[in-house]
């Protein structure tokens, strides 16, 4: 239960608008600063069961690969992500490593490839509808104390072979993709 207090406490309230703002980086933020339930959940739930262990769900996996945009202190970021297609829409699950303990991150799915600009654009239910969840899947969470990050999000629609990959950007510097990973449907 202390991990999870500290994933929710750790969710600021300007992440939606954060890719050009600086977001509040320390996971001590004031409860007047937390977001939304409704928000935080939409950008992922810590006890979810993650994508590789839902029911009745096609399931592709990829391996995070170190991107050359990534930040200094990033070069030891390893991890997985899985994506799960089912009766229940999309689920999305991230594994990470190598990050810095207490530092917030931010996940999207992406819809290039990894070797076609680093992902490219976020993938969208609805191309050149919302930017943000729904229409979107982002996962944000906080790295524990030995740099291990891990989050799931589920979104009621199936991305189909659209989200070609997902990539982990820092929460305060979201044009500083750190690391990508294919699906491989
Ligand atoms: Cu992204």
């Amino acid at each position: 239960m202390a991990t999870m207090a500290l994933l929710l406490s750790g969710c600021g309230g300007d992440s939606e608008n954060a890719s050009n703002t600086s977001a509040d980086q320390t996971a001590s933020a004031s409860p007047s600063q937390s977001m939304g339930e409704m928000d935080g959940m939409a950008m992922g739930d810590p006890s979810a069961t993650p994508a590789n262990k839902v029911a009745d769900a096609k399931v592709v996996k990829g391996s995070f690969k170190l991107l050359d945009t990534r930040p200094p202190g990033m070069d030891d970021v390893k991890g997985t992500a899985w994506l799960a297609q089912g009766p229940k829409g999309t689920t999305v699950t991230v594994s990470l490593t190598g990050l810095k303990p207490g530092e917030r991150y931010m996940s999207h799915l992406h819809a290039q490839k990894c070797s076609a600009e680093n992902g490219g654009e976020h993938f969208q239910f609805e191309k050149g509808g919302a930017t943000t969840p729904p229409n979107e899947v982002h996962l944000m969470f906080t790295a524990d104390k030995s740099g291990t990050g891990m989050m799931t999000v589920n979104n009621d629609r199936k991305t189909g072979e659209g989200a070609a990959a997902i990539v982990v950007h820092p929460m305060a510097a979201q044009d500083n993709r750190i690391a990508c990973a294919d699906f491989a449907f």
